[in-house]
């Protein structure tokens, strides 16, 4: 009775362990916000004291929220990069003042990899590969002929943000997948552009392509799911058939493009899991104490096709 309610009472109110100054790079998809919100949870759970910033898709926000997490003498910054290059200074200032750096979600390349302690990433070399096999796979056993009668199937690619390691580590996957295919022949890439990983954007570019080449395009591949919600749009507009006239594989897994593939207007999507909080939060404590971690740790991905889409969808966190 009291006691319980004393002790689990006492267990909310003690204070935080440790204090981790987190930058985030911004809001700009439905994965992004999934991992914010993972992020959150996960902090409450660890009883940590989360000091967060939105860097608004700006490297130069995340640099200062660094700087003044430095400032701030946390114990540990955590970082998602929003692009590869450009932290080696700024990691160094955290180095010097002997505050333990993790990398979540996207990678970096430094000068010194003693710059960050421990990443928890997305491997998105392999789920570029994973989206070029599922087209090669489903080109065989649909024996899918190019629209316009011609003797390739054009691909169009939705590129993500420039210089992000999801949209380079994405294309150098799927190209390295289509090269070593022995179906190479059959395909050619027509157009690839970036849509900076909205929604908005995507469907600005998918119009462009379109106009270009509305009747040549067989397959998109689109570097989040974000891009390929506003791909589909825009080949509605256009009057033609999204999945059906243009084959289209996302990145990602987020409901709403399960929501695509059970409403037959998407075929499939690879998944990235931004649920890495708990990974995180439990790694940073075992940096904090002094233990050995993993340099670099991938979370577990999968892909979902309109042959499973709908029994996953029920089990879906975000
Ligand atoms: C992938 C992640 C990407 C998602 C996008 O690991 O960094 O950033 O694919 C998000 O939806 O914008």
């Amino acid at each position: 009775g009291a006691a319980l309610a004393t002790t689990s009472m006492f267990a909310q109110a003690v204070e935080p362990e440790y204090t981790i100054g987190f930058s985030q790079i911004g809001a700009e998809s439905e994965w992004r916000t999934a991992n914010t919100n993972d992020v959150k949870a996960a902090a409450v759970k660890h009883n940590i004291d989360l000091k967060f910033s939105d860097a608004q898709q700006k490297q130069e926000n995340q640099i200062k929220a660094i700087r003044t997490f430095i400032a701030q003498k946390v114990d540990l910054i955590g970082f998602v990069p929003i692009v590869a290059t450009g932290w080696d200074n700024i990691l160094r200032e955290a180095k010097r003042a002997k505050i333990p750096v993790m990398i979540m979600d996207r990678d970096l390349t430094v000068s010194d990899d003693s710059l960050y302690v421990a990443k928890i990433g997305t491997d998105s070399y392999a789920e570029g590969r994973k989206a070029f096999d599922w087209i090669d796979n489903y080109v065989t056993q649909n024996n899918l002929k190019p629209r316009n009668g011609g003797d390739k199937l054009n691909i169009v690619i939705l590129e993500g943000t420039v210089g992000a390691s999801a949209a380079t580590g994405r294309s150098h996957g799927f190209d390295d997948a289509l090269n070593e295919s022995p179906n190479k022949g059959r395909y050619n890439i027509l157009a690839s552009q970036t849509g900076d990983f909205t929604r908005a954007k995507g469907q600005e570019v998918m119009e462009s392509f379109l106009k270009s080449y509305r009747d040549d395009i067989d397959i998109l591949f689109s570097q989040n799911d974000d891009m390929a919600l506003g791909a589909i749009q825009a080949i509605e507009a256009a009057g033609l058939k999204p999945s059906k006239d243009i084959v289209i594989v996302g990145c990602d897994a987020v409901k709403g493009m399960f929501q695509a593939m059970i409403d037959g207007k998407a075929n499939a999507t690879v998944e990235c899991n931004p649920l890495q909080g708990d990974l995180f939060f439990t790694t940073a404590k075992k940096i904090l104490k002094g233990e050995p971690v993993e340099k670099s740790v991938y979370v577990d991905e999968g892909v979902f096709d309109t042959t499973n889409a709908k029994e996953a969808f029920a089990t879906r966190q975000y």
